[in-house]
């Protein structure tokens, strides 16, 4: 197991790679190029500028999170072909600087989805949280807002203010979307993509939708072992493959995710842990990485990882908000929970390494 950090980029991020190396175990940076908006291309120059710098701080660049995929393509209208040309000459750039793993989802519209960005835990940190009844009984127009109201000036992956304010157009191009429509126009994508991964050695690993359940009427198709199979099959290649984030899977408690990690983990290449809080009422809060403070058994998902002699890349996902941290970090990636959620993890992964049962 390899384990990385997801970094937003030199002026894009208070957490420096320097900060980063002081982590243990942490060897490489997980990265993108973040102002670019889906079905752009990305110039060889920039690409080149970031494994640079991740080279001089002896970081490994193969983990690119994430390269989005346009909407023509989700939708599958005439324009998708050009996009994926694009997304093709990015992929082959991306080999060339050593990239070996493209995290990336297939989610319309919205990326992860909360209400509340900064709710409150008993012990004063705070963290991400969805309430499930408010998401039902809002337009999607109030939850934009309250996203971007509560990011303030922070920048967010999946929440460019750009691409949603144009939330109508989307929904009118989705609604004949059903998750029928939107897995064939994943097997087309894959089918056109995959060959060149294989040629040029970079393999795909889809993010589960979060919350793994569909909202505001649009599919989401990668959220339970039955979808899991069903997109694993649409090609079968090494080279599709999946990122098994279990905070977006964890809030539908039927996910029993040290077993969907068992099933499908050869085809697993980068490992997104996190735990969630589930409520009765379906609502969910992120929490620290420790086992016992959440719904997902975070020592059987590395467990799990253990057994099946994971080799691919992990990464802490979501962190709380700590000691003031809100104020500056993004969302759920400040410094000290995800610094300590690696400690967790890997003291889990040695005291396995041990052979300690
Ligand atoms: C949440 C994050 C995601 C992820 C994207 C990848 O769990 O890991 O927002 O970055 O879905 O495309
Ligand atoms: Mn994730």
């Amino acid at each position: 197991m390899k384990m990385t950090w997801r970094w937003y980029g030199v002026g894009n991020d208070d957490i420096t790679l320097d900060h980063i190396r002081q982590i243990p175990g942490v060897m490489g940076a997980v990265w993108s190029l973040h102002d670019k908006v889906a079905g752009e291309v990305w110039e060889m120059e920039r690409i080149q500028e970031v494994a640079d710098v991740l080279a001089s701080k002896n970081f490994s660049p193969a983990v690119v999170e994430s390269v989005n995929v346009h909407d023509d393509i989700k939708m599958g209208l005439p324009s998708r072909d050009h996009y994926i040309d694009i997304y093709i000459d990015t992929i082959r750039k991306l080999a060339k600087v050593g990239v070996k793993v493209i995290c990336y989802n297939f989610m319309p519209v919205f990326d992860w989805t909360r209400t509340d960005l900064y709710k409150e835990h008993p012990d004063g940190s705070n963290a991400l949280f969805y309430e499930k009844a408010l998401v039902e009984g809002a337009t999607p127009k109030s939850i934009v807002d309250r996203i971007l109201e509560g990011a303030g000036e922070k920048t967010m992956p999946g929440w460019e203010p750009e691409r949603l304010s144009h939330l109508e157009q989307l929904f009118e191009g989705y609604k004949d979307i059903t998750e029928d429509v939107l897995f064939e126009n994943l097997k087309y994508f894959l089918e056109k993509i995959i060959p060149v991964c294989e040629e040029e050695d970079v393999k795909m690993a889809i993010h589960p939708d979060d919350p793994p359940w569909p909202i505001f009427g649009l599919p989401r198709i990668i959220r339970s072992r039955e979808h899991i199979q069903k997109f694993l099959s649409l090609v079968d290649s090494p080279y599709n493959g999946l990122t098994l984030c279990t905070g977006s899977l964890g809030p539908n408690k039927l996910n029993d995710i040290p077993s969907i990690i068992r099933e499908f983990g050869s085809r697993i290449h980068f490992a997104h842990v996190r735990n969630v809080k589930v409520f009765e009422n379906g609502d969910f809060i992120e929490t620290s990485h420790r086992a016992c403070d959440g719904d997902v058994d975070i020592i059987e998902v590395m467990k799990a990882y253990h057994d099946i002699g994971f080799e691919g890349y992990m990464r802490p996902d979501h962190g709380r908000h700590l000691w003031g941290e809100e104020k500056n970090c993004r969302p759920g990636y400040g410094l000290y929970d995800r610094a300590m959620g690696v400690m967790y993890l890997l003291g889990v992964w040695d005291t396995l390494e041990r052979g300690v049962k």
